[in-house]
């Protein structure tokens, strides 16, 4: 049975759903996963500096294009990393986020879990968004300019750090933000080992050119309890499978400053972390302006301005990366 196409609440056709008595459903993607034409790159096997140069060659392009995610190393000095991992702990013992409703902790232990809208409490972590780096590679992937629709560090603390279920953060993004297509991607950082052992980012190769319709029901607040842990919103069992069989499970294990872009419907999730090592990303999160986010396509109220941003919603003017 397939979902028919509902509205949003501002008659917004739903060509995605999910949820709202939804059946669990497998779709094909409606969406391009690279906007802009990759043979405008040259087809360079290496980058010419010691650390990753732009543009980006035309190989690693389509290997994102086919895999839905690319891993990148030797992108940052190991003076930036050090800046970035100092910065983690300040805004990790940082009083004033302390109970803040960016701060989201661990449901048992109470750690810290993630702290969002990190590009607006960090000068540095403003900075790094804002780095051609990823600017340029964001902007290229998705041919338009571009703005931040969500920034993170996820912790996931030593001993107690829990894991982050099976996912595509595009149904989410598209429930419960209103995120109209998928034009939009992550950019996530290793800051500290991440290793078999801590709980490393998990994909799953070319599952972004399916759309998994979720079942259940979005109550109201539910970002509240799916921050901590989330179980609405995910595959059911038999399309995980499915995803599996057809693209396997790649792991995203790097030292610190390791870089991971993956599409914003790429399936995703984490295990938990019982080693005393914490394994701690940034994810910085890259909507193109003419995706911007419009009424949820579930009939809850928008989530905080911390989570998605759509008040102030301002181009990235990008800065020259310092190396
Ligand atoms: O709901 C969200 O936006 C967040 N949840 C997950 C599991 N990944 C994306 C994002 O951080
Ligand atoms: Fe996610």
């Amino acid at each position: 049975m397939t979902n028919k196409a509902e509205t949003n609440q501002n008659n917004c056709p739903d060509i995605y759903p999910s949820r709202d008595n939804c059946q669990s459903n497998l779709m094909e993607r409606l969406d391009p996963v690279v906007y802009s034409d990759p043979r405008q790159l040259p087809d360079a096997r290496h980058t010419s500096s010691q650390y990753f140069s732009l543009p980006l060659s035309r190989e690693l392009i389509y290997q994102y294009e086919d895999q839905g995610f690319l891993m990148i190393d030797n992108v940052f000095s190991p003076e930036e990393i050090k800046s970035y991992q100092d910065e983690l702990e300040a805004l990790r013992t940082s009083h004033s986020l302390k109970g803040a409703e960016e701060t989201i902790t661990e449901k048992e232990s109470g750690d810290i879990r993630s702290i969002f809208k990190v590009h607006e409490f960090s000068q540095i972590f403003r900075q790094l968004m804002q780095d051609s780096r990823l600017v340029e590679l964001a902007r290229f992937i998705l041919n338009d300019d571009i703005y931040i629709h969500q920034s993170r560090i996820n912790y996931k603390p030593g001993f107690r750090g829990r894991e982050f279920y099976w996912h595509s953060d595009f149904e989410t993004w598209h429930v419960e933000d209103g995120m109209p297509r998928m034009r939009a991607l992550s950019i996530s950082i290793t800051l500290t080992e991440n290793q078999e052992y801590n709980g490393p980012l998990m994909l799953i190769p070319g599952s972004h050119r399916y759309y998994v319709s979720c079942e259940g029901e979005t109550p109201s607040e539910h970002f509240k309890g799916s921050l901590k842990k989330q179980e609405l919103g995910t595959p059911s069992d038999e399309h995980l499978q499915y995803l599996v069989k057809r693209g396997g499970i790649a792991r995203a294990t790097g030292k610190p400053g390791s870089v991971t872009v993956f599409d914003c419907n790429t399936m995703h999730g984490s295990n938990g972390n019982i080693s005393p090592l914490p394994r701690s990303n940034v994810f910085m999160v890259y909507n193109a302006m003419s995706n911007q986010v419009v009424a949820p396509f579930c009939h809850q109220p928008p989530r905080p301005e911390y989570i998605s941003a759509r008040r102030h919603i301002t181009p990235i003017t990008n800065k020259c990366s310092n190396i």
